[in-house]
């Protein structure tokens, strides 16, 4: 998991090379062109693949069969991350019905997964980097975004678990398929080289509804929501104490927890603003 995990520090890495190398054009990266590239070697993908619901398995196209291009499972979805359009893929085999009755999860959620990653090659080859068969916690804002963006799609299930290890059934299921720029981008790693468009087979079985980080009673996905102006809404920080405010549990720094920002007691401090000048208390260093 630690490959996922890390990708705020490939991100920021990312940053790091790339304000470095700017004076010298030959290294420029071109996100853009990749974003091309990568979804020229995704259809190809889906094009010469098809599911195999015998061997639960994605296989090479076969007499007979429909291509993961023409399967009606197969959803896609522009997602723009610093203004590159990216085309993400997702193929639903299962919802997942979830008992007790559960929503989809936000992009900020916790989620119970177990997962397969693979990179594809140009040759569109698939060679698996990652497999996690034990049933494991992670939180949206801190993995891929091709993860943030597909998960959202896929609800969990049921939980049966008896004796032994943790069992679910009717979770969600399926495929997340990724171009490069929504999941490790342009940095190699040891077991990935860079610009390599991805497919994870995923299971959801369980979620935290309204998952809040820093436990401050206003859900994390209502703490970026209205960040539209920045470039990546998980990195605002309104004290500027490099703590984002969906981990920073005082947003304004003024030494009043954002739970006890609350002034008309109605349990979401988004709508009380005692000085009246549009920025409710919890956000305002003015109001204690
Ligand atoms: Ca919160
Ligand atoms: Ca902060
Ligand atoms: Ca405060
Ligand atoms: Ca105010």
């Amino acid at each position: 998991m630690i490959k996922i995990k890390n990708i705020v520090l490939v991100a920021l890495a990312a940053i790091f090379i790339y304000a470095c190398s700017s004076s010298d054009p030959v290294e420029e990266f071109d996100a853009e062109a990749q974003a091309l590239i990568d979804n020229d070697s995704l259809v190809k993908y889906l094009k010469n693949n098809y599911y195999d619901l015998t061997l639960d398995s994605i296989k090479p196209l076969a007499a007979g069969k429909t291509a993961l291009l023409d399967d009606p499972k197969l959803k896609s979805k522009t997602v723009t991350e610093s203004d590159i359009n990216y085309t993400l893929y997702y193929y639903v085999l299962d919802e997942g019905t979830p008992d007790p009755v559960k929503g989809f999860p936000t992009k900020m959620d916790s989620v119970l997964v177990t997962y397969q990653g693979a990179f594809i090659s140009k040759t569109t080859q698939l060679t698996i980097f990652e497999t996690q068969n034990n049933a494991t916690w992670l939180t949206l804002d801190a993995v891929v975004r091709g993860w943030s963006n597909g998960l959202i799609h896929f609800k969990g299930g049921k939980n049966i678990t008896s004796n032994g290890p943790i069992t679910y059934e009717n979770g969600g299921k399926g495929y997340l398929i990724m171009p490069s720029g929504l999941g490790y981008g342009n940095i190699a790693s040891a077991d990935i080289p860079a610009n390599m468009p991805l497919i994870f087979k995923i299971n959801l079985f369980d979620l935290v509804e309204n998952t809040d980080h820093d436990q401050d009673g206003l859900a994390s996905y209502l703490e970026i929501e209205n960040a539209s102006i920045e470039s990546n809404p998980l990195l605002v920080d309104t004290d500027g104490d490099f703590l984002a405010n969906y981990q920073d549990n005082d947003d304004d720094g003024d030494g009043k927890l954002t739970k006890d920002e609350d002034a008309n007691k109605d349990g979401d401090p988004r709508n009380d603003d005692t000085d009246g000048d549009g920025v409710p208390d919890y956000l305002d260093p003015d109001t204690k």
